[in-house]
């Protein structure tokens, strides 16, 4: 694998010097978010890790290349890119082989993560268990993944276009610790708050640093969910979002869509459904999960 990865400067003068590194994905980037606010969230994404004292490592397919950091170009090329494959695990052989674009997922960035030696992760919002999946079986690939993977998830819960409750039971059975960040219960990305408790309330970064140490030191594979609701004055309102997500799932039934597609199709439809306004709360999002996502890589440097 190690023959497949191309470090940015950033990323090489940053392992040197062993400074702590914090991967971000580029699903969000190609497939969250329209051309050009996904490039300059991405920036500003970006600098909020720098500014907290990590160093960003924005991870995609590129050239037969998995890119562990993206230099300027590389990242305006990619964000302004209509050919781009959205990536999960078992896309990455054919993108390396063909070097084609591709955009990683949460499970992609985990695995590309995991092998450039990068313990961190900041997201939006993760896969999980879709509704329905009980006739559909359509189960996120990233679910598998913090299965195995030894990488730290952060974001801001999932999306109810899920089925939040069979996504906690999922990441139950597979022992991945689901920690909330100041919450109590798991948040649903654009609200705080969802009927599911987190099975452990955490409120600093130092102690989530210190669960993440122990985890590693006990040798459990897997890796973990630090869900961090998004910051008040950009939760959207739980009705609204509500409505928007049943029309979402119905729209899809009727045009049978399936496989990856499902995800980008209902959050394609939840955008319009919103008009941009789902875009500001995304936003907001992904920037406090990275300022919370570099404290945490920041603690956890000091205690390796
Ligand atoms: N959920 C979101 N935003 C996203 C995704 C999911 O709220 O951008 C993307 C992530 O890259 C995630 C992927 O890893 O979709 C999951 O796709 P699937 O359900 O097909 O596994
Ligand atoms: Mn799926």
């Amino acid at each position: 694998m190690k023959n497949f990865i191309t470090l940015s400067e950033e990323v090489r003068t940053a392992k040197e010097q062993g400074k702590p590194i914090v991967a971000l994905e580029s699903t969000i980037i190609s497939h969250g978010m329209p051309y050009p606010q996904n490039v300059k969230t991405a920036r500003e994404v970006e600098q909020i890790i720098r500014d907290h004292g990590a160093a960003p490592a924005t991870i995609a397919i590129l050239d037969g290349k998995i890119k562990i950091g993206l230099s300027d170009d590389e990242l305006e090329n990619f964000g302004s890119s209509k050919d781009v494959a959205k990536t999960s695990r078992r896309d990455l052989p054919f993108l390396l082989a063909t070097g084609k674009k591709g955009a990683t997922t949460v499970a992609a960035t985990m695995i590309c993560a995991e092998a450039a030696g990068i313990k961190t992760f900041v997201t939006g919002g993760i896969g999980g268990v879709h509704r329905g999946a009980e006739i559909s079986m359509d189960i996120s690939a990233d679910l598998e993944e913090l299965a195995k993977t030894n990488v730290a998830v952060v974001c801001a819960g999932a999306k109810s276009i899920l089925d939040l409750g069979l996504t906690m039971e999922y990441l139950e059975t597979k022992g991945v610790p689901v920690m909330g960040y100041q919450t109590d219960v798991l948040p649903a990305f654009y609200t705080r708050t969802s009927p599911f408790p987190v099975n452990i309330r955490i409120n600093e970064a130092e102690t989530v640093a210190a669960t993440l140490k122990a985890k590693g030191d006990l040798n459990l594979t897997g890796g973990a969910v630090i869900a961090n609701p998004i910051p008040e004055e950009y939760a959207m309102d739980e009705k609204d979002i509500t409505a928007v997500i049943e029309t979402a799932l119905e729209e899809a039934r009727e045009n049978y869509v399936s496989g990856k597609d499902v995800t980008p199709f209902l959050l394609g439809k939840v955008k319009e459904l919103t008009d941009g306004k789902s875009l500001d709360a995304n936003i907001a999002l992904v920037k406090h999960n990275a300022h919370v996502g570099a404290e945490i890589a920041v603690k956890l440097a000091e205690m390796e």
